[in-house]
């Protein structure tokens, strides 16, 4: 496969106004009918082109052009195109390929999943389906009709409005489906079996009735009232941020055990990852059941934003991603805890994206070129590209935020658009320049922010002195300067907000950098404050800004912006922990807990002012991967170490506060279990004093009474987020006392794959020596299945991904292990083999014996015969 750039863009020279497919299922033998009524597109560049179609894994039976059988010599095959020479500016098409859903298990295309067919064509897969231009600026009328057996599929479900069903001879029944609106065939869907449904409507607010129903296996009925609530409350919230309106007489959901991703945002028709869907209070996490909201609502919005207005190519992912992600992340914050979601998101940014923007596969939120498209669904087209949005948002204000996006639906709605004409609308409805911004979308890297301040007395005045620089990426050397939104508060010396002005205005919530070196003076500044930067995560950079402790702790304490008050936390925190880290690498272990640190919790886990929820992830140190950052060369165990250590110690130096506050939130629980933002948040809280409790340190004991404690939440857990917080902490307390208790678990859920998951997960990521030989004597465990995704993700990601300790062991075993698993994997799953690769990417920023032990797995994987594209392309770039 070759690299394709975006400059080559060229319009499609033939346009398909509709299809007609009639899909006859069998589970090794699907026949696949389609009639597509061609024309030639009048903005080609190419006046006399021969349809091109993709085509991929198709067994081709006939092949007519208006009526007429083609015989083989009058077209072309090679390399997946199909290409069928026309003289007239219409025509049609009509194919039979056979295809067997049986044997896919890339799960990409036409696939069975528990005996039941379903469909994933994102980004390619509709060409393993039949021959299509399967390119997003082709957009078509479907109607489908699909044929199955009436008892093996009951159920027989595509896109849009259920036209006319019926039955047929043999024991075979058909449903014809037509979705009125065009649509690129990335969004087809089509679902078959044996499947029950959760019924429900919504009416929107022009008063249409809009049934609902979300499909899952008859085995799982009855665990989909938290997805369909959360539909329902999406669907309405769309409606009144951002007046949009569903379109369709149906929106259907099925969940499937077998899916790449998270979900898939087909148009009337989502396909979902059951771990999105499914939960009860006794088998879900409040996590689960956040995510679960989050990902229903990331789907619906992609109707209006990814499915009305489409993108022109796979360049411009991020045109539907950036946005939808955007407004999945406004949702969650609306109904919710806004900052605690902020806190969450800025920490995958900052642990994932940043550090995917400093590996060797950076690339910018509108990449310029790739090999395997499936390698672009990334942290930085996904959340760096909510980001970018973000900023426009801040810089435009709601108001005129909406404005821009109310201006691009009218514009183009029904059609295939560019980030560029995305950014037009937002502009022209706001007489807004974004010619500079857009750098963003086309520069890859972290940037990085350097502030000094300086405050002059005698003239109530602050000058900042702002300088900003962008490292080089693979594909390009210089940055040019980025706007940059930079908001700001100041703080008084006792913690009360002081007022400011700048350029004659007062108080403005931020400034906008757009040069390398920039000075700003603040006038009106009655004292010398203690600076607030960079609030809310006003833009994806990284920011350099000396403050002390005390000024820090202050911050931690007092700073009016609940983002600013974490990030103090985290900066404190991280003061620390690299001087820990320091000292560590040096011979030292008695690492000890600086005061300002443990006051500073200690104060935030007594705040009452802030709710639950905040306390709680305020709570948590850095996380190994971005503390793992801050050091040139990498060292997995001193950052495990020194982290393991410090919080061993606050457990213990803060062990009467964290009990008192453990045993007074028990007791404050709502008996039964409900699932709210508030009984969610006291849990968290609940759960972080308990896993604080049991914390020891590296190769120390754990406490006989805090596993005793962590034993008695376990079996007295009315629901799986105290079950599981419990079972955690002991598990990576204590190899014994955890073994007893997870034998304990996999004997009440082992016949539950999503619970399954969570037992797996939690082995993988323990920290404790001999978690490898653990993980592998897993892999033949009976509730194992490398086929599928959400097994790997569990077992094989949880421990080369979440638990650096061991898989970065010295003698080189988990790389051998990840090795071994890549190359399994690949040669049925490409996608996945290559997402599970992601951690050798990082190889250059660790000591050279473990740059050398991962190089050398790179080598040998690249060196193997018949590896897929997606896993050659990620191995090329890392290694070059
Ligand atoms: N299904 C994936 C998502 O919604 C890709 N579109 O992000
Ligand atoms: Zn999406």
């Amino acid at each position: 496969k070759k690299t394709i750039y975006l400059k080559d863009y060229l319009p499609p020279a033939w346009l398909i106004p509709e299809t007609e497919l009639r899909v006859t299922l069998a589970p090794e033998d699907t026949q696949v009918e389609a009639i597509l009524h061609c024309k030639r597109n009048p903005h080609s560049k190419e006046p006399n082109a021969a349809i091109v179609l993709n085509g991929e894994r198709l067994q081709l039976e006939r092949l007519a052009l208006n009526g007429r059988d083609l015989a083989a010599r009058e077209y072309g095959y090679a390399e997946g195109l199909l290409s069928i020479p026309v003289q007239a500016d219409e025509c049609t098409i009509a194919s039979t390929v056979r295809i067997n859903p049986a044997a896919n298990l890339e799960l990409d295309g036409l696939y069975r999943s528990a005996g039941n067919y379903c469909t994933q064509c994102e980004a390619e897969g509709f060409r393993k389906i039949t021959f299509f231009p399967d390119r997003p600026d082709v957009m078509s009328v479907f109607t489908t009709t699909v044929i199955g057996e009436k008892t093996a599929c009951p159920v027989l479900l595509a896109n849009g409005n259920l036209r006319e069903q019926g039955e047929l001879a043999g024991g075979l029944h058909f449903a014809t489906w037509h979705d009125p609106f065009p649509k690129p065939c990335y969004l087809f869907a089509l679902v078959a079996g044996n499947l029950v449904a959760l019924e429900d409507s919504f009416t929107t607010k022009s008063g249409r009735r809009v049934a609902l129903a979300i499909y899952v296996e008859p085995r799982n009925a009855g665990k989909c009232g938290h997805a369909m609530a959360a539909l329902k409350t999406a669907m309405r919230w769309d409606e009144e941020r951002f007046g949009r309106e569903y379109d369709l007489d149906n929106f259907k959901i099925l969940a499937v055990d077998d899916f790449n991703m998270g979900a898939m945002e087909n148009k009337g028709l989502n396909v979902f990852n059951s771990k999105y869907v499914l939960a009860l209070p006794e088998t879900a996490t409040d996590t689960d059941f956040d995510s679960i909201g989050g990902v229903i609502a990331h789907e619906y919005f992609h109707n209006w934003t990814g499915n009305r207005v489409t993108c022109r190519d796979w360049f411009q992912l991020s045109l539907k991603e950036g946005l939808t992600v955007f407004r999945d992340q406004e949702f969650s914050s609306d109904i919710a805890s806004r900052p605690v979601k902020r806190i969450r998101d800025v920490n995958l940014i900052r642990s994932i994206q940043f550090r995917e923007d400093a590996g060797p596969m950076a690339h910018p939120v509108r990449p310029a070129s790739f090999v395997e498209i499936n390698n672009f669904y990334t942290a930085t087209v996904y959340d760096k590209g909510a980001e970018l949005i973000r900023m426009m948002h801040t810089l435009l204000g709601e108001a005129g935020f909406r404005r821009g996006m109310d201006l691009y639906f009218e514009r183009h709605d029904g059609q295939a658009v560019t980030c560029d004409d995305f950014v037009a609308a937002l502009a022209d409805a706001n007489h807004h320049d974004f010619t500079q911004f857009k750098r963003w979308y086309s520069q890859a890297g972290t940037p990085e922010l350097f502030v000094t301040s300086r405050y002059d007395a005698a003239g109530g005045r602050l000058l900042l002195r702002l300088r900003q620089s962008c490292p080089a990426t693979p594909d390009m050397a210089e940055k040019k300067p980025f706007v940059i939104p930079l908001a700001l508060g100041l703080l008084a010396r006792d913690g009360r907000e002081l007022s400011f002005s700048h350029a004659g205005r007062k108080n403005p919530a931020f400034l906008t950098i757009t040069q390398k070196e920039q000075d700003f003076v603040l006038d009106e500044v009655a004292e010398e404050p203690v600076l607030s930067l960079l609030r809310n995560f006003s833009a994806p950079v990284k920011l350099h800004f000396d403050q002390s402790d005390e000024e820090l702790s202050l911050r931690l304490g007092y700073d009016r912006d609940p983002w600013g008050r974490w990030d103090a936390g985290q900066h404190l925190a991280l003061k620390a922990l690299m001087q820990g880290i320091e000292q560590f690498r040096q011979g030292h272990q008695n690492i000890t807990l600086p005061d300002t640190l443990k006051h500073g919790m200690a104060a935030l886990l007594d705040d009452e002012r802030a709710d639950a929820a905040f306390r709680a992830v305020s709570l948590v140190l850095p996380t190994e991967n971005w503390i793992g950052q801050q050091m040139a060369p990498l060292d997995p165990e001193a950052v495990f170490w020194v982290r393991q250590r410090l919080r061993a110690l606050l457990g213990q130096e803060l062990r009467p506060a964290f009990l008192r506050h453990y045993e007074a939130l028990g007791k404050a629980a709502h008996r039964p279990y409900v699932y709210t933002t508030a009984e969610a948040g006291r849990r968290a809280l609940r759960n972080m004093c308990l896993d604080y409790l049991l914390c020891c340190a590296p190769e120390a004991p754990a406490d006989a009474d805090m596993l005793a404690l962590g034993e008695r939440q376990y079996r007295e857990a009315d629901n799986m987020t105290d079950g599981l917080a419990a079972l955690s902490a002991v598990v990576n307390a204590d190899r014994e006392r955890g073994d007893a208790l997870l034998q304990d678990f996999l004997a009440k859920w082992q016949t539950d794959p999503l619970v399954m998951d969570k037992w797996l997960s939690l082995q993988a990521a323990c920290p404790l020596p001999g978690t490898l030989a653990r993980v592998r004597a897993l892999l033949r465990h009976p509730v194992f299945d490398l086929k599928n995704p959400n097994k790997v993700r569990a077992l094989v990601a949880s421990f080369c991904a979440l638990n650096q300790r061991q898989f970065h062991a010295r003698d080189g075993a988990g790389y051998e292990f990840l090795k071994a698993m890549v190359a399994k994997i690949d040669r049925f799953n490409p996608q996945i083999a290559t997402r599970m690769a992601a951690p050798f990417t990082q190889w250059r920023r660790y000591d050279a014996d473990r740059q050398q032990g991962m190089r050398a797995q790179l080598e040998e994987l690249l060196q193997a015969e018949d590896i897929s594209d997606d896993l050659k392309e990620l191995l090329e770039k890392s290694l070059w």
